[in-house]
């Protein structure tokens, strides 16, 4: 009683401090609803942090053994094309079942992408092949170069289970000469796989579950813990004035105990109209991979993506610094935007290739990358990272020194001007 009352008279002795207080309190209310409003992500990383103990970023992702990959539950692949330029294939292995996701970046790439399979699809059958889209650094490999009227391409190479392809593209079938367009041998090579046995659905089917096809896969039929599930992309059914918005997407999903599936999300070249609606369509969990939408162009991987995912790890399918797309360095893979955007969640991203001054144009920045589970771990749920170059992240490497900047990381643009120059560049 003698506190409220002492409360009370406060109030009578204080009046228009009590009102100023009162004031500010229903502003800052206001300004709080607007916000969550405005910036709905800001306070998802506000109340739901995930790991982001550690100055707000994930935790390393451990170094692993090259030995240990072919026996772990699960694996995930990103092969580094043997070329300068930006491209995608990922192989994801769960026992003797493999998922391939593209064949870029060209199609003297699937002759690399066989040589590397070979370590890895042991029984010639690849269960699944994901083609996202029909851009040339997606499914040259998948077609392959000819030589005596045949293809050396991956769906004329193995015994294929189940083709799962985007459902619309834009691209010719003729070129201006009257030649079949990559696009029409592209059709033609899943034809062929599809008459040698190869189920063939887009990616609606699965959605729908139609004509045979399933939304969910379970990968590893003895715990059925591992499930390839395909999402729901507004464009598979709108058309797009970009290419890139019909790619397949897909989130892999690995339960390692009762209460923890680590994910992995896939969306090909899918710009940020296509993200937006992704993340409006599809309940998604924090990941811990994200393959980089569209080689970390200055398009995608946007916020409203990021901040639902929250990527613990990222990985770009690109040759960095390659003026293969736009002179203006900002905007060469991986963008100086896109390091902007994904600094925010992660520290753990990694890169395929980059620029060189050597004769080949390019060599490996981390080359091919490697996430797998560690199921030797005494918690079980650990997941490893091997590559064939280094484990370098991104934000440590000389390229990103000289090219970008990012306070976030540690580096600004004073000390990128001190690198280049005391590098001599
Ligand atoms: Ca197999
Ligand atoms: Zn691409």
């Amino acid at each position: 009683m003698a506190r409220s009352r002492s409360k009370i008279s406060f109030i009578k002795r204080h009046p228009k401090l009590v009102a100023v207080i009162a004031v500010v309190i229903v502003v800052l209310i206001a300004a709080a609803v607007l916000l969550y409003f405005l910036r709905p992500d800001l306070f998802s990383k506000l109340f739901d942090p995930g790991d982001d103990a550690g100055g707000g970023y994930s935790e390393e992702v451990p170094a692993g053994q090259l030995a240990d990959i072919t026996s772990a539950g699960l694996s995930v692949h990103f092969i580094a094309p043997e070329n300068s330029a930006a491209g995608d294939c990922t192989l994801i292995k769960a026992g003797d079942t493999e998922v391939l996701i593209d064949a870029g970046s060209q199609q003297s790439s699937a002759a690399t992408i066989k040589q590397y399979l070979d370590d890895y699809c042991t029984d010639g059958v690849l269960e699944y092949v994901i083609a996202t889209h029909a851009d040339s650094d997606h499914i040259s490999g998948l077609v392959g170069r000819s030589s005596g009227g045949s293809y050396d391409g991956i769906l004329y190479s193995y015994s294929i289970g189940t083709i799962i392809t985007f459902d619309r593209s834009d691209k010719e079938l003729t070129t201006k000469a009257g030649n079949p367009t990559l696009y029409s041998r592209f059709l033609d090579a899943v034809e062929y796989a599809g008459a040698n046995g190869a189920e063939v659905h887009t990616a609606l089917e699965c959605w729908n579950g139609t004509n045979g096809a399933q939304r969910s896969y379970i990968l590893d039929d003895e715990t059925g813990k591992i499930s390839m599930n395909i999402l729901y992309n507004y464009y598979y059914e709108h058309s797009s004035p970009d290419e890139n918005n019909y790619s397949v997407c897909m989130l892999l999903s690995h339960e390692i105990a009762e209460d923890r599936t680590n994910h992995y999300l896939f969306t090909g070249d899918l710009e940020k109209e296509g993200e937006e609606y992704l993340v409006r369509y599809n309940q998604l969990p924090q990941v811990e991979l994200f393959k980089a939408g569209h080689h970390g162009s200055p398009t995608s991987s946007n916020d409203c993506l990021l901040s639902v995912i929250r990527p613990k790890a990222v990985v770009v399918c690109c040759c960095a610094g390659t003026d293969e797309y736009t002179k203006d360095p900002d905007n060469q893979f991986p963008s100086q935007a896109f390091v902007d955007r994904v600094c925010a969640y992660t520290q753990n991203v990694y890169c395929t290739n980059v620029v060189s001054e050597n004769e080949d144009g390019y060599q490996p920045m981390n080359g091919d990358i490697v996430f797998y589970s560690d199921d030797s771990g005494s918690d079980g749920a650990g997941i490893k990272l091997w590559c064939s170059g280094n484990t370098l992240k991104l934000k440590d490497t000389d390229w990103f020194k000289a090219c970008r900047t990012c306070p976030a990381w540690g580096w600004t643009a004073a000390d990128r001007e001190a690198f280049v120059s005391s590098s001599g560049g």
